[in-house]
């Protein structure tokens, strides 16, 4: 049993009791010695993807296509941020790598059972990943999907070299929050802790109380948890007199510098995080922030057409819809709405969703709801329709969300996978590839794929968020 699943769904077998077992005691004496032998991560792991449980056939496939995607990376760019998947070349985002696929995909491939390259990339990241770096990095992406996967993986093995490397980046990202209000700069230089960008979004503000909190509660250093509590209070504080809050603030005065009001790009994980620290640390601010914030969201963006049930943009202060937007980003609201228990506003936004895909093949980056028109054309492997579907399918089981996620699937390989990998594409409804795979199509489109499509409750939404890279991040405490 891997350390998110429920125990309660193991098969009774005396053959998967004696593993278990195993499995407990290889845990444990990992976690206690401070590294972690093969031994236990395989035995950890050989309950976590039991072949025989939910649909082995499409867990086969969507682990084989996360094979062919890696490959491409390993033979390309192995030791890179990225693989450029038509030009077969690596590409850094900050001209010396930070193993962004690698550490990104870690937690994918233990949940996958992928036991031999998972070994390999913890290799690769020990020998190789240093924060100690000359180089101004986003706070925002970099918490996400590297401190996110490090701490995710490090509760998944017991390896203290990932917790380690988390605190080490940890430290370094805290004078982002060193502002006038407390809000965090956009950017921050790994070695130097000095700053720059005054003007974030609200997700790019208030997306790191899920990574920092944990890593106070695993390290200790109450400090982590404080700093990201506060940017989410201060983005709140400065809500409209309707409940609202803008697209940009700058963080020396606290005045809003955008003020149109959406969940999508930009703001979309300021949201999701007020839900889920509540339910991963049991705490009450972020609770009646999240219930006080959804009230104006559903009041004022959400939107009833004939097309279905959309979220639009609105202005924060009047209320007044400014224009009627949804896209490929929007598609994760679904999934907080399920986890919410709002299950008719998810099941209807869902809806809406899969018609946003099934209208072009596949799903652009924007549309205009009223029209059903593309907006912006690009599809950037991005995952949040199928996060969606893994929610709303985890909490009604309902096969529909299962119908869904094979046409999410298919279409994704047919029109996205090129002889070494994945691309994205620069028109969604030419299906034209571009020379990109972002990391989160390791981290998130196949992970929510095969938790979807593959094995059942291979996470435990009782005990478990994941973060909005979907770490799996697990409450010990
Ligand atoms: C990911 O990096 C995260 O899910 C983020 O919150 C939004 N965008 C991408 C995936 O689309």
């Amino acid at each position: 049993m891997h350390q998110f699943s429920e125990g309660a769904k193991m098969k009774p077998k005396s053959a998967s009791r004696c593993l278990l077992v195993i499995a407990i005691l290889a845990f444990a004496s990992s976690a206690t010695s401070g590294g972690t032998s093969p031994t236990a991560v395989r035995e950890t792991l050989l309950l976590a993807a039991d072949p025989v449980e939910g649909n082995a056939e499409m867990a086969a496939k969507v682990r084989q296509e996360f094979l062919h995607a890696w490959g491409g990376y390993k033979q390309y760019a192995w030791g890179h941020d990225e693989l450029r998947p038509l030009s077969k070349q690596p590409y850094d985002w900050y001209g010396v790598s930070l193993l962004m696929t690698p550490v990104d995909a870690l937690d994918t491939m233990i949940l996958m059972g992928l036991t031999d390259e998972a070994d390999q990339t913890r290799k690769l990241i020990d020998e190789k990943l240093s924060f100690d770096q000359d180089i101004y990095v986003k706070n925002f992406e970099i918490t996400i999907r590297l401190l996110g996967s490090l701490l995710s993986s490090y509760q998944l093995t017991g390896d203290k070299r990932l917790l380690l490397l988390a605190d080490d980046l940890g430290r370094r990202l805290l004078p982002a929050f060193n502002s006038p209000t407390g809000l965090p700069y956009v950017e921050v230089n790994l070695r130097t802790g000095a700053v720059r960008g005054d003007e974030p979004n609200p997700a790019e503000a208030g997306t790191y109380l899920l990574e920092f909190g944990t890593l106070s509660k695993l390290t200790g250093k109450p400090i982590y948890y404080q700093k990201a509590k506060r940017a989410v209070v201060e983005i709140y504080k400065r809500r409209s007199a309707i409940g609202l809050v803008g697209s940009q603030i700058n963080v020396r005065t606290g005045a809003w510098t955008g003020t149109t009001s959406s969940i999508g790009g930009g703001t979309d994980s300021y949201y999701e995080y007020l839900l889920k620290a509540a339910r991963l640390f049991g705490d009450k601010d972020c609770e009646r922030m999240w219930e006080s914030s959804l009230k104006a969201v559903n009041r004022y963006l959400a939107d009833d057409t004939s097309t279905g049930l959309w979220y639009g943009q609105a202005d924060m202060n009047t209320g007044v819809r400014t224009t009627t937007q949804f896209g490929a980003l929007d598609a994760f609201f679904p999934a907080v709405l399920a986890l919410s228990g709002d299950m008719d506003r998810a099941r209807r936004l869902e809806d809406s969703c899969y018609k946003m895909w099934t209208s072009f093949g596949i799903e652009p980056e924007r549309i205009d709801y009223t029209t059903m028109k593309i907006v912006q054309s690009d599809y950037e492997l991005r995952p949040e329709i199928i996060e969606s579907a893994f929610y709303l399918y985890y909490f009604t089981k309902d096969p529909r969300y299962l119908q869904m996620g094979q046409t999410f699937f298919d279409s994704i390989v047919k029109y996205t996978r090129n002889d070494v990998a994945y691309a994205a594409l620069s028109d969604a409804e030419k299906k034209t590839q571009r020379d990109d795979m972002e990391s989160f199509f390791f981290a998130e489109t196949l992970k929510y794929l095969y938790v979807l499509l593959g094995p059942p409750n291979t996470i435990n939404l009782k005990t478990t968020v994941l973060n909005t890279e979907a770490h799996p991040l697990r409450r010990t405490w």
